[in-house]
């Protein structure tokens, strides 16, 4: 077992029985001209997670950790996107529609896929997910059985939504979450903030927060 001081106690894991799941680091949340630019968020705050995402999954790899990547994203024929999902937003930027990127959350499309830097590698699970989620409508919770997963380091976009979702699924299913603070990125510095603290509140009621290169040293143990 390694152990990194985290909020709000102690995370102890067992690098062969983790995985290190990367949330969501699509061109269309991340990169300047997407998708959430689109929507009025400056995307600098999430930029800020990509180099420290980059050094640990650099290191997960060294290691032979298990890596999972998520995508948010739909069919081409929004067959799996609900219609009150669909609905929502400005009216010109729709899931489906024409942006930057190509069609918005589109699988498929260049603005869906993961920024070049944190490409998957072959061999490295890609879970395509419709909701905000990743267990949701997804294989993820057989896949981490079959391999024996039994907790989750976490980064990725946004914070408060798609990584806040997924912790609080993994939770209730039993994995323990350990929340890397400067490898999640929120469009809103107050959720960033707040949503952090969430996590690790109560006594971790859903999970723990560490800032990564700790996190990295004992990977690496
Ligand atoms: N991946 C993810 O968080 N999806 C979102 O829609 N996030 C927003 O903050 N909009």
């Amino acid at each position: 077992m390694r152990t990194v001081e985290a909020e709000p106690y102690a995370f102890e894991f067992d690098p062969a029985t983790t995985a290190l799941v990367i949330i969501d680091m699509q061109r269309d949340f991340v990169l300047p001209g997407g998708f959430g630019e689109k929507l009025g968020n400056d995307t600098s705050l999430l930029l800020a997670a990509v180099e420290p995402t980059h050094r640990v999954l650099t290191k997960a790899r060294e290691t032979g950790m298990f890596v999972i990547h998520t995508r948010e994203g739909h069919r081409p024929d929004l067959s799996d996107c609900p219609p009150a999902k669909l609905d929502r937003g400005a009216p010109s930027m729709r899931i489906g529609d024409p942006g930057a990127f190509g069609r918005i959350l589109i699988r498929g499309e260049y603005g869906h896929d993961i920024i070049d830097e944190l490409q998957p590698l072959p061999g490295e699970e890609v879970i395509d997910k419709p909701g905000k989620g990743a267990f949701y409508a997804t294989d993820l919770s057989e896949i981490l059985e079959k391999s024996g997963i039994r907790r989750l380091i976490v980064t990725g976009v946004t914070t408060e939504v798609c990584v806040h979702t997924t912790v609080r699924e993994a939770n209730d299913r039993g994995y323990e979450c350990l929340v890397l603070a400067d490898c999640v990125g929120s469009y809103f510095p107050e959720f960033q903030r707040v949503g952090l603290q969430m996590i690790a509140a109560q006594g971790g009621i859903f999970g723990w927060v560490a800032p990564s290169p700790d996190v990295i040293t004992a990977i690496q143990e």
